[in-house]
Order: C-alpha cells, then structure tokens, then sequence
C-alpha cells in the first residue's frame, strides 16, 4: 500500500497539493526575509545610537577641563574671543555656545570624518544657582549647562545635558 491510497494505486502528489505547498513554503519564506530585515533594521538604529552616545562622551571629556569662562578675559564676552576663530582655539566652555561640529570630533578635537553625517550640535546656557533648571541671562551666574545633541543626517538622535560650575 502506497500513502494509504486506495483508488487504484495512483501514488504521489496531485498537482493541487504540490501547489498548495509551495505557497505555503513561499509565504514561509517571505515572513523570514521580512523578519530578518526588521531586525537588520533595529541593529543599525543601535549601532546609530552607539555612536551618538560615544560622540556625547568624546565632547564631554574634551571640554572636561576648560575653565566656564574665559581665562584671559573673564565674562566680557560669551562666546569665542577675538581671535578664537577656530574650534582649536576655543579655550573656554561658552566659546561652544551655538556651535555645530560636522564631521564631529573626539576628545583631542580630531575630526571623526568615518562618522561625517552625525553633527555635534552644542549650547550653553547659564543657569540659575538656586534653581539649575532656570536659564538666567549669558553670564549670569556661576552655573552653565551644557547640551549636546547629536544630529545624524540634521535629525535630532540623542541628547545629553550637564551642569558645570564655575571655580
Ligand atoms: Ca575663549
Ligand atoms: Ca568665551
């Protein structure tokens, strides 16, 4: 006895059933391709992310150690000095005020040309002492907070804020 037929001994598929199963491996098939693209896509935001969160870091520990104000002239101007006409040059935390590094740069200021379409975009705003969720005038306290927001391709992708007091 063949696959249980009775009718004669006709053995095999009809062609019916041959068809219904290669639908059925197609749709299969494709519910794979799909699923393994939308995990494709989820790693590539993660890596997106990864170096945005790195770019964040790389700004933070660059300007770690400059001092909230100028070192030669104080608070007689907010933002770059004359003179200070490159990020290489910027000696002091509010020289960054409205600054948008592309390619971005790594602690020593280097260019990072490998990430070319993500942007340092940064501010600095003095805050309030008493309250540092309160921005107060340029200047205007001890206090200023530092954003940096990582733009990939002018999209907004991460964002990181810190307050640094003046000493
Ligand atoms: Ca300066
Ligand atoms: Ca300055």
């Amino acid at each position: 006895m063949q696959c249980g037929k009775q009718d004669g001994g006709r053995a095999g598929f009809s062609l019916i059933e041959v068809l219904v199963a290669v639908v059925i491996v197609g749709i299969a098939i494709t519910s794979l391709l799909a699923a393994n693209g939308a995990f494709t896509q989820v790693n590539g935001a993660g890596i997106d992310l990864s170096t945005a969160e790195f770019l964040i870091e790389q700004f933070r520990e660059m300007t770690a150690m400059l001092p909230v104000v100028d070192p030669q002239t104080g608070k007689t101007t907010f933002g770059p000095e004359s003179g200070e006409t490159t990020l290489a040059a910027w000696d002091d935390l509010d020289d960054f005020d409205n600054a948008a590094i592309c390619p971005p740069v790594d602690v020593s200021r280097t260019p990072l040309t490998e990430f070319a379409s993500f942007t340092q975009q940064v501010r600095v705003e003095n805050v309030s002492a008493a309250s540092l969720d309160t921005v107060v005038a340029d200047h205007g306290s001890d206090f200023v907070r530092i954003t940096v927001t990582i733009l990939q391709n002018n999209t907004a992708i991460s964002s990181a804020s810190w307050i640094r007091a003046r000493y």
